[in-house]
């Protein structure tokens, strides 16, 4: 498990980091899966050589394994696994890694523990995060409550058992992305209040709780772009933010609806450490859109999906996990510092 204790370790490293600025505040992790950017690229997040890194077909019943979670878990990886069966039912499982990048993903889907009938039962479930808070991990995800979507919530702490808690919101509500430490003494989480649909609009929203039970104080943090940009038709959290010097990082993904349908690409913003729902800065340009063949042929074309990101605050590494074209998990990469200068040079001034 996680040890919150590092962030003392981190605290030393920013002052120990010479000339180039380490700005990560959370845990070092040197295992991270890594690879360097490679020569010639002028992209400030650089595809994996090795994409897709988990391929459709892993498991028997997979039709596709896309938008998933992936954590720091006892020395190694573990995650919540989106996995579209063969019926086409969306379902999470879970898996675990040595090294990040080869996952066994199990073939059954998590049956989650919750002793309350009203909530329990599973229609469907789909785009997870996983988040470390003090003394476990929560698992957030698109729930379906009475058939419609919502944000689904439970704990675990050794990728065995799911406790399944109350819904965060009522429907609908899609992206629900928490915060990996209280705030202001409060559990917090980012979140895209949606429709029933394909919905074609959509801004993100912080709230939080004192219990993970009752959520309100809810605040307008993120909106649209509307001068036809990769961000003009929704916006959504994207992995777990990451702790800076700088505020919070946060990667999301934006949507335009081109002739041919949503194209959804990723960007990144700055939030205020102690009020969250204040953009520090946020990239007029996007950081990474489908252009891969494994991201632009698929169940769903065109679409690039950040759902995780491993952050090493030692080296300022960090490796997200993104679902491509609905249809495979792939993976990229960035420097925290080159990220962060990225960001308030290519910030929106207007939108
Ligand atoms: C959203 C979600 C995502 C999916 C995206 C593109 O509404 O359903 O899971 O990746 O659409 O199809």
């Amino acid at each position: 498990m996680q040890n919150i204790l590092l962030k003392e370790t981190n605290k030393e490293s920013i002052h120990m980091s010479g000339n180039k600025p380490q700005t990560i505040i959370g845990p070092n992790l040197p295992n991270i899966p890594w690879e360097d950017k490679p020569t010639g690229c002028d992209e400030v997040l650089w595809r994996y050589s090795r994409n897709p890194v988990i391929p459709r077909d892993l498991i028997p019943c997979s039709n596709s394994i896309f938008n998933s979670a992936v954590v720091p878990f006892e020395g190694k990886f573990a995650g919540v696994f989106r996995v579209d069966d063969k019926c086409r039912h969306m379902r999470l499982h879970k898996g675990t890694s040595e090294d990040g990048v080869n996952w066994r993903i199990d073939n059954d889907p998590i049956e989650f523990i919750c002793d309350d009938p009203e909530i329990a039962p599973f229609i469907c479930g789909y785009d997870p995060r996983v988040c470390w808070i003090e003394d476990r991990y929560y698992v957030t995800w698109c729930n379906a409550y009475h058939g419609y979507p919502t944000i689904g919530v439970a704990y675990t702490h050794d990728f065995k058992e799911f406790h399944q808690l109350e819904n965060a919101f009522l429907p609908f509500n899609r992206n629900g992305v928490m915060f990996p430490r209280k705030i202001n003494d409060k559990f917090a989480m980012l979140s895209r209040p949606s429709d029933n649909g394909h919905t074609p609009f959509g801004d993100i929203f912080y709230s939080e709780s004192p219990n993970m039970c009752h959520w309100g104080k809810h605040r307008f943090a993120m909106g649209t772009v509307n001068n036809h940009s990769w961000q003009t038709t929704k916006i959504g959290a994207g992995p777990i933010p990451i702790e800076t010097t700088e505020g919070w990082l946060l990667i999301y993904h934006g949507v335009l609806t081109s002739c041919n349908g949503f194209v959804y690409s990723a960007g990144a913003a700055l939030l205020d450490i102690d009020k969250p729902w204040k953009v520090i800065a946020r990239t007029e340009p996007y950081i990474l859109n489908p252009r891969e063949m494994y991201e632009c042929v698929g169940d769903v074309p065109n679409v690039a999906f950040p759902c995780a990101a491993l952050a090493d605050a030692a080296t300022g590494r960090i490796a997200m996990y993104y679902g491509a074209a609905d249809t495979v998990v792939a993976m990229a990469f960035t420097q925290v510092d080159e990220l962060i200068t990225f960001i308030k040079a290519n910030t929106i001034t207007h939108g």
